[in-house]
């Protein structure tokens, strides 16, 4: 659909294209945004995702070895979620749970798709719909930057998923510069629009400057910007000149991984600069966090997290969290509740006028009216999580957390008096324990009872702790 001006959005409804399996149908009329002309401008969404940082290495999450002005910046201008989370430890299950606004777990997209562009069934199944999708028929103008990893073969490119300009590259990692091209994963062609570009400068400072050209490109209409970049994930590569300064950091990997940030950092402030020249910082509501915690291996610091990536106890899923809309949300604090990557898409569309779609309900809560003061309660009583590396389960109650890691017993930990869930409370208190256990089966039994990633069928069922059959 071609773009419309900020100021023209009129009511409209929409066709919207369900694909199950191979069947495709139209369902009129399922969705219908709401008929309003827009005197207000409807508010531009800018979604920046880290890749891999620890909960730690930001300056606003208090790193004193990684400073990181231009978000701190943004902390500053906007609200520091200290109970944020994604919705898987690690890249691809945690993208499709932000981009569709549901579990991935209920559709099971629960693994990495391999870089196979061949292979038509390991992606973000065809069956959901991605929320730019929709943004895009509201009027949107839509854009991804970075890394995808939602699935190589053609019909799973942010092209055909509801992104109207695209600059990026597909799998699930990238070399950062001097990469001679080739066909391993890491060393493919950038795409533009899904053709080839050659890049020269340092992939992350180029999205940047990509992010820049979008914002300021559509400053006169409403835009979506998902800006994933692949930093500060391996390979660590940022120029010499931010190596050299982070000299004074003994660990080599840590002292890569933290220019890598940096590099990140001024990306990021590019946009942002580029905002505040066309003047869009009280019309564009901005998202970042990191797609999983910092992994295992002395780069990346979660502290005071337990655990890394790919675990479900803290470090893997609660991660820096920063949202802000100046003029509409408070500056310069904290917002203690939980809040979720998978409220991106329900705010996103709240904002754009979107109803939220009735066949496949969004998990995912509208934060406006939490975020600006306007509602008491909170977002979420409860989120869950399962992981199947570890054949894990988890659930956050209030205060409450609850995990259960293959066969071993669930374990409970307060996160109020314990964030770092170094005090078991399950023997202490088994009713509560076992309460949370059947909790989690409950939630399980809404969610695909296969690992259903596509093309990985062939893999047995998984048997979850805690399911019928098995001892508790
Ligand atoms: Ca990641």
């Amino acid at each position: 659909m071609k773009s419309i001006p900020r100021l023209f959005v009129l009511g409209r409804v929409i066709a919207a294209v369900f694909t199950i399996g191979r069947v495709t149908a139209l369902l009129l009329a399922t969705f219908v945004t709401a008929n309003f002309v827009c005197a207000a401008a409807p508010p531009n969404i800018l979604v920046i995702v880290s890749d891999d940082q620890g909960y730690a290495d930001a300056g606003f999450q208090g790193s004193k070895d990684i400073p990181t002005p231009q978000l701190d910046r943004l902390a500053q201008a906007g609200l520091r979620c200290t109970s944020g989370y994604v919705t898987h430890p690690y890249c691809s299950p945690s993208r499709a749970g932000l981009l569709t606004g549901r579990y991935q777990a209920r559709f099971g997209h629960e693994r990495n798709p391999r870089y196979l562009p061949e292979n038509h069934d390991e992606g973000l199944p065809l069956s959901e719909t991605l929320f730019p999708e929709y943004l895009a028929k509201a009027g949107y103008v839509t854009g991804w930057i970075g890394k995808w990893h939602l699935g190589a073969a053609p019909e799973f490119h942010p092209e055909k998923r509801g992104f109207m300009e695209t600059f990026g590259f597909i799998g699930g990692g990238h070399h950062y510069q001097n990469w001679k091209l080739g066909n391993a994963e890491y060393l493919l062609p950038i795409l533009r629009n899904g053709k080839p570009e050659e890049v020269k400068e340092h992939l992350t400072l180029a999205f940047g400057h990509e992010a820049a050209a979008f914002v300021t490109r559509h400053k006169d209409q409403p835009w979506f910007l998902y800006l994933a970049f692949n930093a500060p994930h391996s390979p660590q590569e940022p120029t010499a000149e931010r190596l050299a300064r982070f000299a004074g950091i003994q660990n080599k990997g840590r002292r890569a991984y933290a220019a890598q940030i940096s590099l990140m950092d001024d990306a990021i402030g590019e946009t942002l600069a580029a905002l505040h020249a066309t003047g869009q910082e009280k019309q564009t509501i901005i998202f970042f966090f990191s797609d999983n915690g910092g992994p295992h291996g002395g780069e990346a610091s979660n502290a005071p997290l337990r655990g890394w990536k790919v675990d479900l106890y803290e470090g893997g899923i609660h991660v820096p969290f920063l949202v802000s809309w100046p003029g509409h949300f408070p500056a310069g604090r904290d917002y203690p509740e939980m809040v979720s990557s998978l409220d991106v898409a329900s705010t996103a569309l709240a904002v754009a006028g979107v109803q939220t779609p009735t066949n496949k309900p969004l998990d995912g809560v509208n934060l406006l009216p939490y975020l600006a003061g306007n509602r008491i309660g909170v977002p979420h009583e409860k989120l869950f999580w399962r992981e199947n590396i570890n054949v894990a389960t988890a659930l956050r109650a209030g205060d409450d957390k609850f995990i259960r890691i293959g066969a071993k017993s669930g374990e409970l930990y307060n996160l109020k008096l314990d964030l770092g869930e170094k005090s078991n409370l399950a023997v202490l208190d088994a009713k509560k324990t076992a309460q949370l256990q059947s909790e989690v089966d409950g939630w399980m039994k809404q969610m695909s009872k296969h690992l259903l990633f596509l093309g990985l069928r062939d893999i047995p069922e998984q048997s979850w702790p805690g399911e019928a059959g098995e001892e508790k």
